[in-house]
């Protein structure tokens, strides 16, 4: 009897041992088996195959942002290798906070982040760092001396932006008195701050551009439309719209026929982006140069991605190919614009 119950203890002892060095080897099996995952330290021993993104994205506030958004999701959806986790966070930074120290808590790959505003990202793109998670700025920077903090910037030059905007007015309206109307994007985010110092650069020794009025609309339709619709209330007397993306320009552009006004011809519109939208106003007349910044980046992240954990070394900004459309050739473009 006593005999039955002690080979009784030894076979449970044995078999507890076996089955714990069986979990053992499952969990360092995959880990090896694909050479991009063996490279990460955030996934060994996670016992997933595949490489983990986490992308922490602001929200779904215009056109360009819902096209870099499906960018991503293709282009990590679409790949077995890679297995995309996507936080929307409503505009707002405290979100995107939460979901990066989520992605933190998950033990993700590689992290992608488009920051809102640029400053505040210091204490939790450390803790992503002391955790051993490479972070990937995409579109929107962070503010200088934060270098240490992430691996790449991928995304556009807004301060050449800001210039090429310029640049069109001083081509097209000369010497001609302009007073101007300047939408500005989110307050705070790189590419608001950038696109008002390239555009205000380029034209403070020209005497007859004048900004009568800077706002910000947020990046939105809804917002563009609002402070175009104040503003016209007390001055109509303006000859030009530089509106931050093309989402405001087309709210300011309704704004502008509301009030009796031609947009496009009594009042000049310019903005950036390059969404399709933007290509159909200057066919219709009702803008007149949109200068493209290009949000497919979903591509360029995933190489990026493929570099680190191959071991090269990126370059810290690595920026996209863009254009600048106005008149015929705006026309031509949008049969084939994709956003
Ligand atoms: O121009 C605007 C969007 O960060 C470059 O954000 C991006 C900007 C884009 O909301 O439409």
């Amino acid at each position: 009897m006593k005999n039955k119950w002690v080979w009784g203890l030894i076979a449970v002892m044995l078999v507890t041992v076996l089955a714990a060095c069986g979990k053992s080897e499952s969990k360092s099996e995959p880990a090896s088996a694909s050479p991009s995952a063996s490279a990460s330290t955030a996934n060994s021993g996670s016992g997933n195959k595949k490489l983990v993104i986490g992308f922490a994205q602001i929200g779904a506030e215009s056109g360009w942002r819902d096209a870099e958004t499906k960018s991503i999701k293709d282009t990590f959806g679409n790949d077995p290798a890679f297995e995309l986790k996507f936080s929307d966070a409503q505009q707002k930074q405290e979100n995107q906070i939460k979901a990066i120290r989520s992605f933190i808590t998950q033990k993700v790959d590689a992290i992608g982040l488009a920051p809102v505003v640029e400053t505040g990202w210091e204490s939790v793109l450390k803790e992503a760092k002391d955790a051993g998670i490479p972070v990937f700025l995409l579109d929107r920077g962070i503010s200088k001396g934060n270098e240490d903090l992430y691996v790449s910037f991928i995304g556009s030059d807004f301060i050449k932006e800001g210039q090429n905007a310029a640049q069109w007015m001083i081509d097209n309206l000369g010497d001609a008195p302009t007073n101007i109307v300047q939408l500005e994007g989110t307050v705070g985010a790189s590419a608001a701050n950038d696109r008002k110092k390239g555009f205000e650069d380029a034209i403070k020794d020209k005497a007859n551009f004048k900004i009568v009025y800077s706002q910000t609309g947020d990046f939105t339709r809804a917002k563009g439309k609002e402070v175009m619709e104040a503003y016209l209330k007390k001055d109509k007397n303006i000859q030009v719209v530089y509106a931050h993306n093309d989402d405001m320009a087309m709210g300011a552009i309704q704004a502008i026929e509301e009030a009796g006004l031609k947009p496009g011809t009594d009042i000049k519109i310019i903005s950036i982006d390059g969404i399709k939208d933007a290509f159909q106003a200057i066919k219709d007349g009702k803008s007149n140069v949109t200068v493209e910044c290009n949000p497919l980046l979903g591509p360029q992240l995933k190489q990026a991605i493929l570099d680190y954990k191959a071991g090269k070394t990126l370059d810290k900004w690595i920026k996209s190919n863009e254009d600048v459309f106005f008149g015929q050739k705006a026309i031509d473009a949008l049969p084939n614009r994709s956003y």
